[in-house]
């Protein structure tokens, strides 16, 4: 079976499940003779990884500015889009993003609040007219996916922002999930089995298989 590259992007809080999802997703394209190109963000590129290092660490008494924040989150996407999944594409392959654009808007935009227009213009500059084919956001109330987050370890910097901004970053994925196209939206709360059977059904619809 031959399929043209579609972009898939999982997207969610910390801990909602997005890579026990992927590895669902990348389970369920296989069975459709699919092997896709898996990205994360920031990341991906040797240089995206360094700014993904540097964007997720405390830096002793320097505050990062909301804005630096999200100039790092474009510089390492820039590097992942022009280097990974734009050439991907183009040969016709897929592309399975763990994160992508949509964290921006959620996090930097929601969380920490930052000027639409300032973010819509970055998004313009680097993405021009590039979107994703289908979108699954893993919806989770905070206190839980932090929870979950807590057990694995230690916390970094973003990690360590207050409930409250991880409350801001919920309310703003829901809302442009309820406002744009080809996003779905999955209760990531319930058990494992029950969200791979949600994320299936998504998938089904979206790709028509
Ligand atoms: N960020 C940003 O601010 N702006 C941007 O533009 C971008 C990113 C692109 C990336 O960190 C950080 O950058 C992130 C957003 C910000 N920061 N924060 N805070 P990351 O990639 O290291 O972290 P993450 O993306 O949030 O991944 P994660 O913490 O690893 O979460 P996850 O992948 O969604 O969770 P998981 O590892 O699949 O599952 C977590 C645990 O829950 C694990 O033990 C599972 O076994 C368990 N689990 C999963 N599903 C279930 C269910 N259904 N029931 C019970 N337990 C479950």
């Amino acid at each position: 079976m031959t399929h043209s590259g579609k972009f898939i992007v999982v997207e969610g809080l910390e801990g909602a499940g997005k890579s026990t999802a992927i590895a669902h997703i990348k389970h369920y394209l296989h069975q459709h003779g699919i092997e896709p190109k898996c990205t994360r963000e920031p990341g991906g590129t040797p240089l995206a990884e360094a700014l993904r290092d540097l964007v997720k660490q405390l830096h002793s008494n320097e505050q990062v500015a909301p804005q630096t924040e999200l100039l790092l989150m474009y510089a390492a996407r820039m590097q992942l889009l022009t280097n990974v999944i734009l050439p991907a594409l183009t040969a016709g392959s897929w592309v399975l993003a763990d994160r992508h654009d949509m964290s921006s808007r959620a996090y930097q935009g929601g969380g920490r609040q930052l000027d639409e227009q300032f973010i819509q213009q970055l998004r313009q500059a680097v993405l021009g007219e590039l979107k994703p084919d289908l979108t699954l956001y893993l919806d989770i109330d905070p206190a839980i996916g932090l929870e979950r987050a807590r057990q694995r370890g230690e916390l970094d910097r973003i990690e360590q922002e207050q409930l409250a901004f991880f409350q801001r970053t919920r309310q703003k994925y829901l809302q442009i999930a309820a406002t744009e196209p080809n996003i779905a939206v999955i209760d990531a709360s319930q058990p494992l089995l029950q969200v791979q059977q949600q994320l299936t059904t998504a998938l089904n619809q979206a790709l028509g298989f």
